[in-house]
């Protein structure tokens, strides 16, 4: 099937920023849309997003991306095969002709990729995870979801990202849902009784008005018990320290905390973190520009816990494989706008599976209501599904959208469950 027509727009995101979002139309009047999301806490060697610079909207303007998608990139894909994604992606990647998307940009790269592939899977008349599972059996993701958020997405109000859960307990995905939804209201009524309670951060999880960081995981473990789930059993927790953010060359400072931390005394503390809370999951624990301490800090727990890189792998299937050799991380978290497009971002997962690495495909701190994140991790099995907290639709969405997979009678196979959590009751 013949790529008809090729559109470029400007849409908003959830921060009430430009983004960029394409439209693919087939020659059978099929059509699929892709829309770029955007980080805050950025990996320096993730796809660069083309913005205009300059005093409209902060500089965050795409116009330059939208043009390069009308006139360089639309004439050359337009009469190509839609289902031929990885010549799509490879024409892409050479037109843009830089290593990481600059000249075009990583957001009008993935937004046509995406595009091209639900363009792809509106034509074969197959919801996205189906077309992507190619009749392999799949299952739904775990997924982790935010309660209170953090760092770059809460102004830095604490260090720490992401206090997120995992419910281990639950044996579907609208089980977990139905956890989740109990601990992040209850989360809200312990901070209201105790007039901390001022809203909501960058991706829905309550703002953290905590004087330390470790205030916040005591609060999320009496958050889990007024629901009257178990921590650690029904519920437990998971870290995005997003550590880039306040650390460079081995030197950490933890603003809350009024510390200053050598790599070795940040793994340190984070392993008493693990030793007191029930954490199963702890991302970028250290620095993208601190492997050693990435290979000390997995070393020293990743038998027992899952360590997950993400501004040190940024969705790279040979940065993935550099890791794997030494050690670093034994999880990977899969975002699409990291790598620029479905192909980059699927060789990511692969070279992830090959070295026995767990994965999470993930949403960023700025989205729209665009799902497609859910169909990848269902149809590429990913096994892990990171979208933000329980709150606001952009955030809603996807978690609604994993609840339609689910319920509809061609649901997938099953629900991944907290055996995809890697380093888990390997000790
Ligand atoms: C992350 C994401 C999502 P951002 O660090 O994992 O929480 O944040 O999109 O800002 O990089
Ligand atoms: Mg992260």
């Amino acid at each position: 099937m013949k790529i008809k027509q090729i559109q470029a727009r400007r849409i908003w995101d959830s921060r009430g920023r430009p983004t960029v979002e394409v439209e693919v139309v087939n020659d059978d009047g099929t059509l699929g849309i892709g829309i770029a999301p955007a980080g805050a806490s950025m990996g320096t060697r993730e796809a660069v997003e083309l913005r205009d610079g300059g005093a409209r909207f902060k500089g965050l303007d795409v116009q330059a991306a939208l043009r390069g998608i009308e006139r360089e990139i639309a004439p050359v894909l337009i009469g190509r095969d839609v289902t031929q994604q990885a010549s799509i992606d490879a024409a892409l990647i050479a037109l843009d002709g830089t290593p990481n998307k600059a000249r075009l940009g990583g957001n009008a790269a993935i937004a046509t990729s995406l595009a091209v592939l639900h363009a792809a899977a509106a034509h074969a008349r197959l919801p996205l995870w189906r077309y992507l599972a190619q009749g392999r059996p799949v299952q739904l993701p775990l997924p982790q979801i935010q309660i209170f958020g953090g760092g770059a997405h809460a102004g830095r109000r604490v260090d720490v990202q992401d206090f997120m859960v995992i419910a281990t307990g639950a044996t579907s995905f609208t089980d977990a849902l139905e956890m989740t939804a109990e601990v992040y209201r209850s989360a809200g009524e312990i901070m209201a009784a105790r007039g901390q309670l001022a809203g909501v951060a960058d991706e829905g999880g309550w703002w953290p008005s905590f004087s330390r960081n470790e205030e916040a995981l005591d609060t999320l473990v009496a958050a889990i018990e007024r629901a009257g789930l178990v921590p650690g059993e029904d519920v437990s927790i998971a870290l995005d320290i997003a550590s880039s953010e306040f650390g460079h060359a081995g030197r950490y400072k933890l603003a809350l905390d009024n510390a200053e931390l050598d790599s070795d005394a940040l793994c340190e503390k984070l392993v008493r973190w693990t030793e007191k809370y029930p954490i199963v999951s702890i991302e970028d624990p250290l620095a993208e520009d601190d492997e050693a301490g990435l290979v000390a800090f997995t070393r020293a727990v990743g038998h027992r816990l899952q360590v997950v890189g993400d501004d040190y792998l940024v969705t790279s299937a040979e940065r993935v494989r550099a890791a794997a050799a030494l050690g670093a991380c034994n999880c990977v978290l899969i975002k699409p706008n990291q790598a620029g497009t479905v192909t980059e971002t699927h060789a990511a997962l692969e070279a992830a599976r090959a070295a026995g690495y767990a994965t999470i495909v993930s949403a960023r701190s700025g989205e729209t209501e665009d799902v497609a994140i859910v169909h990848l991790a269902t149809g590429w099995n990913a096994g892990q599904l990171k979208v933000g907290s329980f709150a606001r639709s952009e955030r809603m969405a996807k978690w609604n959208e994993a609840v339609r997979i689910e319920t509809r009678p061609d649901a997938p196979s099953g629900f991944a469950g907290k055996a995809v959590l890697a380093g888990r009751g390997k000790e």
